[in-house]
């Protein structure tokens, strides 16, 4: 296979685009695309202050480095979940996000979770009811609550993630299935910010993982191949297996199928859902974070409950 552009040997081939391109080419093509998907979504512009979230996986560095490399102002936000498995997981991944930093010179803010709220992801999922004993609901509460809180202290404009093309018709996949319209007229390249929330974009939402996993490789990137460990048996991966199969027959059917519902997004296909009564925020009363409970928001009650458990069993 040769590349499109040059003819030297192609290092992907991307059936979906009907495209092989060689490291070179691909190296260039990655932010082209990335800078097209800014642009025609209006995530940001030269002058925004960037907080992008990295995990230390192959989306987030990836996405880092693409920003870096198109001349945008990003820093980088890890936050140290303790979760171990075994794998050493948090460990692991806080370094790979600490050695690309050093390398690139660039900023990197990290919370450590256990030492802001007093226990790991894992301790705290196992002294609440939330999420019957599994660590994700406490996570991705505990994850949200940082980003946005970091995001906002620190001044910035806008919090940009690494999810990818195949992250992003695994929930709507499942969203689909569910008719979860909430959740649907929501879904997309940005989410707005609203009274204290930030602003969210995806620069990578039509990036296939195949794709952002091949650029991290030629560029050398560092990163954690792992999962988290609890990742494992999650609807979302099963969503992503099948979704796989179907690309695998009809290439290209994942960028369709999303392409397609931005555009019945954007005529109106969900407008009912997002016009519906819009939650108001208010700020919780311990940390002043909007949240539409009043007095305290999530974050803070299961934190609390958190710390007192860990007061009864000592
Ligand atoms: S939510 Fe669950 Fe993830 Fe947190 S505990 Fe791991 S799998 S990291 S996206
Ligand atoms: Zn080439
Ligand atoms: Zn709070």
């Amino acid at each position: 296979m040769k590349c499109r552009k040059c003819g030297d040997r192609a290092v992907i081939n991307m059936r979906q685009h009907k495209l092989a391109l060689c490291g070179p080419h691909f190296l260039d093509w990655i932010p082209d695309q990335a800078l097209r998907f800014i642009e025609k979504y209006r995530m940001f512009d030269a002058d925004s202050r960037i907080l992008v979230a990295v995990s230390g996986g192959k989306d987030s560095l990836g996405l880092w480095d693409v920003l870096g490399r198109l001349g945008f102002q990003a820093d980088g936000l890890y936050i140290g979940l303790g979760i171990d498995g075994g794998t050493g997981y948090s460990a692991e991944s806080q370094r790979k996000c600490e050695a690309f930093a050093e390398a690139h010179g660039l900023h990197l803010i990290v919370v450590d979770v256990a030492e802001v709220e007093g226990a790991t992801i894992p301790t705290a999922a196992s002294l609440t009811n939330r999420g019957r004993g599994k660590p994700c609901s406490v996570c991705g509460l505990t994850k949200r609550h940082v980003m946005n809180r970091v995001a906002r202290d620190g001044g910035y404009d806008v919090l940009a993630t690494g999810h990818n093309l195949d992250d992003e018709v695994a929930v709507l996949f499942g969203n689909t299935l569910n008719w979860a319209s909430g959740y649907l007229a929501r879904q997309g390249p940005v989410l707005e910010g609203r009274d204290g929330l930030i602003r969210k974009v995806k620069p990578f939402c039509r990036l296939y993982e195949r794709e952002t996993a091949a650029y991290a490789l030629v560029r050398g990137i560092e990163y954690i191949y792992d999962e988290c460990p609890h990742a494992v048996g999650a609807t979302s991966i099963y969503y992503k297996e099948t979704l796989n199969r179907m690309e695998a027959d009809r290439p290209g059917m994942k960028l369709s199928f999303y392409l397609a519902f931005l555009r019945a997004r954007q005529q109106g296909l969900f407008a009912e859902a997002a016009d519906g009564p819009t939650d108001s925020l208010q700020a919780c009363s311990t940390c002043g974070q909007p949240t539409t409970a009043p007095g305290q928001c999530a974050f803070c009650r299961t934190w609390d409950a958190v710390r007192a458990r860990q007061r009864v069993s000592v």
